[in-house]
Parts: structure tokens; sequence; C-alpha cells
């Protein structure tokens, strides 16, 4: 791991546009800043998934398609702390469909939490959780021959591009077979006001979390990166649908970072690229899935228009 991240840094500062990747974000303290984000009044898109977890429970249920008498496998990728996923959990537990709840999490640590609260919350649910890599751990499920949903949620697509989520869906498209579906939830494009907002807020919660892969570098890589001379700035492009979020460096200067024995040059106002967030539509959506074997079936959006839950379907 610790060398993986030395290769990006390496390659991200010696790069002519700089650039650092936004997976390394999520340190104990990324972890940390991130659920303020998503607790944040301007973050907008936690609240707008949430709201359709907790109004449309029933339409998640019958758009899906689920029948009681027909058992599934309902994987999450990434589960974090399950708290929009509780909604359709508790619904379809007290309805008694009858499926496996599968969280898949690189972090151990958040699906012990996620195990133990859903065992107090509802005691009769059946979770199976499952640690490590998504593709790996799908792997897993290569052998069974029952109905699957996938729910990949949070606009989490969002901070690939579009070439790598392409790549993303046609290798999950693969893993999955003929009536499987996935439950895909996207930040919707908006106006830029609403957006940069989200990604600009007033207690600058946002500028630590990208602040703090200065000093991930800092103290894993032995870096002397001064992060008081490094400004978080978001961009929004409306057109485009991305916003993305560059550090820029106030002054002139040299980082030295030990661990590469190498110093990076910095020009005044400089900036490294940290992390796209994309916003989608349908036409997005269906180039993203083009050269997989999914089809948009159905969707869903909370009452703003924001946030849609998308269901593409393997045909
Ligand atoms: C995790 N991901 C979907 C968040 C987003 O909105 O792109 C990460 C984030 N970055 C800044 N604020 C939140």
């Amino acid at each position: 791991m610790i060398e993986e991240f030395k290769e990006a840094v390496n390659k991200g500062l010696s790069a002519k546009n700089k650039n650092l990747p936004s997976k390394y974000f999520y340190d104990k303290k990324g972890d940390a800043l991130f659920v303020e984000i998503m607790n944040l009044p301007e973050y907008y898109l936690t609240r707008a998934e949430y709201e359709i977890f907790k109004n449309q429970t029933l339409k998640i249920i019958t758009s899906l398609n689920l029948k009681k008498d027909t058992y599934f496998e309902l994987i999450e990728l990434g589960a974090g702390d399950g708290t929009k996923t509780k909604e359709l959990l508790k619904l379809l537990d007290k309805e008694a469909y009858d499926f496996d709840y599968f969280p898949i999490d690189f972090s151990q640590n958040a699906l012990d939490n996620l195990d133990k609260t859903l065992q107090t919350e509802i005691p009769s649910l059946s979770v199976k959780t499952k640690q490590g890599d998504y593709f790996k751990v799908l792997e897993s499920f290569k052998d069974s021959k029952h109905q699957k949903v996938i729910l990949f949620l949070g606009s989490n697509i969002g901070n690939m591009t579009d070439d790598i989520a392409n790549v993303f869906l046609q290798n999950l498209s693969a893993s999955l077979a003929l009536g499987d579906q996935l439950f895909l939830g996207v930040d919707l494009i908006k106006a830029k006001d609403i957006v940069l907002t989200a990604y600009n807020d007033s207690k600058g919660i946002t500028a630590a979390f990208n602040l703090n892969l200065l000093n991930r570098i800092n103290t894993e890589l032995k870096g002397n990166f001064a992060i008081n001379t490094f400004k978080h700035l978001p961009e929004y492009d409306e057109i485009e649908g991305i916003a993305k979020s560059f550090l820029v460096s106030t002054k002139d200067q040299d980082v030295f970072v030990e661990a590469l024995n190498k110093s990076f040059h910095f020009y005044k106002d400089e900036k490294i690229h940290l992390e796209v967030s994309r916003k989608y539509n349908d036409d997005i959506i269906n180039s993203i899935i083009a050269k997989t074997k999914f089809k948009i079936s159905d969707k869903l959006t909370d009452s703003n228009n924001y946030f849609s839950n998308y269901i593409l379907k393997i045909v």
C-alpha cells in the first residue's frame, strides 16, 4: 500500500499537470472528515439519496421487480455506515423477502461496525460481510446462480473519469448474469452555484479534506509540505457536468519528499488536480454503459431533482 502511494505521489507530482489520486483522501482522518462533509448543509448529495431511500422504499422494491418467493443476493459495494440502505433492509425484512445482504468494503472496521448496528436494529436480517477489493469479492459470487442486486451508492462512481467508469462497468457487467441489476446512485447535472457550494463549504471542511492528502504525504512519506501555503480550489463546468478540485500553491516553492529522495518545484498559482466528481444525465449514463450488457430499466429521483438512483439491468 505504502509503495503504491509512493509511486502515485512520485508520478503525480512529476507530471506536467500535477495531480494526486483522490482515493488517497481516505485515511482515518480523511474518513472522519468525509463523515463531516456528508452532514454539511451544503453537501446535498447524501440527503437527496437518503430521501429516495426513505420516501420511495416501496418503489425501489417494485422497480427492482423483487418477488417475495424468489431468493436474491443484495450486494453493496462500499457499504460505509449503511444509513440509506437500512431503510430498504428494514422494509425487505419486515415484508419477509427471501435474501441475504452482503456488504463489501475495504475496511474490516467499517464492516464490523455495520454488522453490529444491523444486528441490533434488524436482528432477523441475514448479513454476510465481505472484506476486500470489489472485483475480487465479486469473483467469489461467480458460481452462485442466484439473482443479484448490486448497490453502488453515493455517486461514488462520479470519482472515476468516464473512461474508468466504463471499464469498471464492463468488469462489473462481465461478472453478472442475465436479469441481474445494478442500483446506481448518481448526482445529477445542475446549476453551478449549487454544485460549487457543495464542494466549497463555509466551514472549510472540504478544504481540510483535500489538504489532508498533503498531510498524508508529510507523515507517511516524510514530506515537508507547508500546508498553509496551499489553497483549496473547486471548479465546476455546468455544460460538461464535472466538478474538479485542485490545491493551488500560493507561492513559488520547493517541497522535499524524503521517502522519494526528491524535490518538487511549485510555481506560484500552480495547481495540483485531486478529484473529479462527475454529475450525470441519461445520455452520460448511456454512454458509460455503452460497452456493457447493462440497459437503463428505471430510475428514481429525489423531490429537488438533484440525485437519481438508476436501475441498470443485464439484458
Ligand atoms: C465520495 N464522493 C462521491 C464524494 C464526491 O462528492 O465526489 C467525495 C467528496 N469530495 C469532496 N466532497 C465530497
